[in-house]
């Protein structure tokens, strides 16, 4: 069972990514009864009604009540997988009612995360690849990167979080199209120059998600990790008060 559930999508870690993981499912669950149906059939056809069992081919070339069955049950299968997936599409881009808004903001290759409102306002800070990672995956260097933990998967400093918050994210880039990506949310979404692009999460457990830029965005596309801290909302507040009395938000350095 574990061996299926590593082949299957990914549950995720947000109510929205709960919803396409069902969605997913259901789609997934008529697509392998007409398979079976379909080929099931097919099998049996070959099986017991082979020329070898001196089995003669029917002459018949046309049926107006067949046509009609085969026009209307699919068209009746995909009304039923439209009602749900629009359903869940229009969730996924309804961010009304946020409780928090986050810009973020892709470079080359960093992000920049910005809270825009309620008590984390004016935190802003730069979530560049670790250390670690950055010394390990230069040509010639000494480190082996198995054996750094989180390797290209870490940030020095990561988006932090509260849970059970509906949080609006506004995305948009400095340079190229980049995409930002936690797959255990459900979505991603480009970040592009010019325009503002919306997207909205609810985190249910607190924890450590990460993800990565999704858009190739020039050399070092696979160096700019993103790193989301969930924290319970107390401790989140407790994270902001904290970060509003060091520094004034600002402390990474830009750009590599
Ligand atoms: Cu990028």
């Amino acid at each position: 069972m574990e061996g299926f559930r590593a082949l299957n999508m990914p549950r995720g870690a947000t109510a929205m990514s709960e919803a396409v993981y069902d969605l997913h499912m259901f789609v997934l669950t008529i697509c392998v009864v007409i398979g079976i149906v379909v080929f099931g059939a097919l099998a049996y056809s070959i099986a017991f009604h082979r020329k070898s069992r001196g089995v003669t081919p029917a002459r018949f070339s046309h049926s107006t009540a067949v046509e009609v069955v085969w026009t209307i049950v699919p068209f009746l299968i995909l009304v039923v997988m439209a009602v749900p997936a629009v359903r869940t599409l229009l969730a996924v881009e309804d961010t009304s009612g946020a409780e928090m808004t986050v810009k973020v903001t892709g470079y080359q290759w960093f992000w920049e995360y910005e809270y825009l409102d309620g008590e984390a306002e004016g935190i802003a800070f730069y979530s560049v690849l670790d250390e670690a990672s950055d010394r390990a995956r230069r040509l010639g260097s000494e480190t082996d990167p198995r054996e750094v933990e989180h390797y290209l998967r870490d940030v020095d400093q990561p988006l932090v979080l509260p849970t059970d918050t509906r949080i609006r994210f506004l995305l948009t880039a400095n340079d190229v199209i980049h995409s930002w990506w936690v797959p255990e949310f459900g979505w991603k979404k480009d970040t592009i120059p010019g325009f503002i692009n919306e997207a909205w999460t609810e985190i249910g457990e607190p924890g450590v998600y990460r993800g990565a830029c999704a858009e190739l965005c020039g050399r070092d596309h696979a160096f700019m990790p993103v790193v989301v801290v969930a924290k319970p909302p107390d401790e989140f507040r407790r994270w902001v008060a904290a970060r509003h009395d060091t520094a004034d938000g600002e402390t990474s350095v830009a750009g590599r």
